[in-house]
């Protein structure tokens, strides 16, 4: 079976994805997903200029020597991009495979491990009356794990917080902190560390006295921290019982994690910015990290996550696969067919995409009981329909810059 033709679909319903979809020539179709948020003409560029003339022709059974063809062959090796586009041939790839096997991705990953992936989904709020109203919200969807940011008081916005905390499932601006913002150019938002360290820990012990100690709560820092900061918050939590406290500081120094790790016992997840086995090298080995943040859409696809997650489970680290928005539906199919697989699977990250996204990409899987679960049907479950995609032309669209209160640029 030979792959006969590989397209490149960019589409903006609500924001902006790149999709592959490869075709065999017995008619097979398989999509995968490579959208890069804010960089996704990138991608697509790599796609339709460097790698769609290798695809045609090859043999499409040929996973694993496909990878490693794109991955050795270009000599350029890991990056978001490259990683990216990679990942879309490989989930395209396992999506025929599973289509021609008439099964279910995860059977082909081994069969299902658990019942449902558990989930875990983003209340926010400017102050405490929002966030307790978000939390709530929440709850009676029947989450039962669930991230808390909140505004800080003295800064105007902040990472992870909604304009309207009232936005339900499906309404494209529940999510608005992290746009697809339609601006020319980046919004830029400021930051004040020591206000931000004050402020958290009594979030915390507010919404553990609303809502007790049963439903499983997460904090993501975005990489704004320096080591010792980190570990202050990571130790401020320890009465909340957090389930993780996510990117503390920036992820390319892999010891930093060392500082945080020496001074709490708050479980950590790192690496959705990461590409590669290799960025993990370090922080497995040493056991310094909990949950491994990498997603299958940036990180070279199905193929290689389930190789850093097999490393991962020689010390007990867990997945965490991060689900935003700007990873698609089908990016999303794919992590919840793998962690159906992986014994090593911890928590599955989900924003529920909108309306209008989950009209252009059908996906089939079903959130029930806190968790996520695959549909029975061949593949991957999606129902891609182009006609509508060709309906929202991408619009460039860029995530925000964050400043320091003297106008010094931070990490965002
Ligand atoms: C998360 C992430 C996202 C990223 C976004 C960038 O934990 O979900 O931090 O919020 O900011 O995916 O494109
Ligand atoms: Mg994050």
């Amino acid at each position: 079976m030979l792959i006969e033709r590989a397209d490149v679909i960019v589409t903006s319903p609500g924001r902006n994805f790149v999709t592959l979809k490869i075709t065999t020539d017995d008619g097979v179709v398989g999509y995968g997903d490579g959208t890069l948020n804010g960089r996704e003409l990138a991608v697509a560029s790599y796609l339709t200029d460097h790698v769609v003339p290798l695809l045609v022709g090859r043999d499409a059974h040929a996973i694993e020597d496909t990878w490693q063809y794109l991955y050795r062959g270009a000599y350029w090796r890991r990056g978001p991009v490259t990683m990216a586009a990679i990942a879309a041939v490989d989930t395209a790839l396992w999506d025929i495979k599973a289509k021609v096997a008439g099964l279910p991705l995860y059977q082909l990953l081994g069969g299902a491990s658990r019942e449902r992936c558990l989930v875990y989904g983003h209340a926010s709020g400017k102050d405490i009356p929002e966030l307790f109203d978000s939390v709530r919200a929440h709850l009676e969807e029947g989450f039962r794990a669930i991230r808390i940011q909140t505004g800080v008081p003295g800064l105007d916005s902040v990472y992870g917080v909604a304009s309207s905390a009232a936005a339900s499932i499906g309404d494209d601006t529940r999510y608005d902190y992290e746009p697809a913002r339609r601006s020319a150019l980046p919004a830029e938002e400021s930051w004040d560390t020591r206000a931000y360290l004050r402020h958290v820990p009594s979030v915390f012990e507010a919404v553990r006295g609303e809502f007790g100690e049963d439903v499983a709560l997460l904090h993501d820092a975005h990489h704004r921290l320096t080591p010792i900061q980190a570990a202050k918050l990571g130790k401020s939590l320890e009465p909340y019982d957090l389930f993780w406290l996510e990117d503390v500081t920036p992820a390319e120094n892999q010891e930093a994690l060392r500082w945080v790790r020496h001074h709490t016992t708050t479980p950590l997840a790192i690496g959705e910015v990461f590409n590669s086995v290799w960025d993990y090298q370090h922080l497995i080995r040493e056991q310094l990290i909990d949950y491994v943040r990498s997603p299958i859409t940036h990180a070279g696809g199905i193929s290689s996550v389930r190789r850093i997650m097999d490393y991962a489970a020689m010390y007990q680290v867990k997945s965490g696969m991060h689900g935003p928005t700007d990873v698609s539906p089908i990016g999303l199919a794919a992590a919840v067919h793998l962690g159906m697989a992986l014994h090593n699977f911890g928590i599955q990250e989900y924003m529920v995409h909108s309306e209008r996204t989950r009209e252009v990409f059908g996906p089939t899987h079903e959130f029930a009981g806190g968790g996520l679960r695959p549909s029975e049907e061949p593949g991957l479950g999606i129902h891609f329909d182009e006609a509508l995609a060709a309906e929202h032309p991408y619009e460039r669209a860029y995530l925000p810059v964050n400043r320091l209160q003297d106008g010094t640029v931070h990490d965002w």
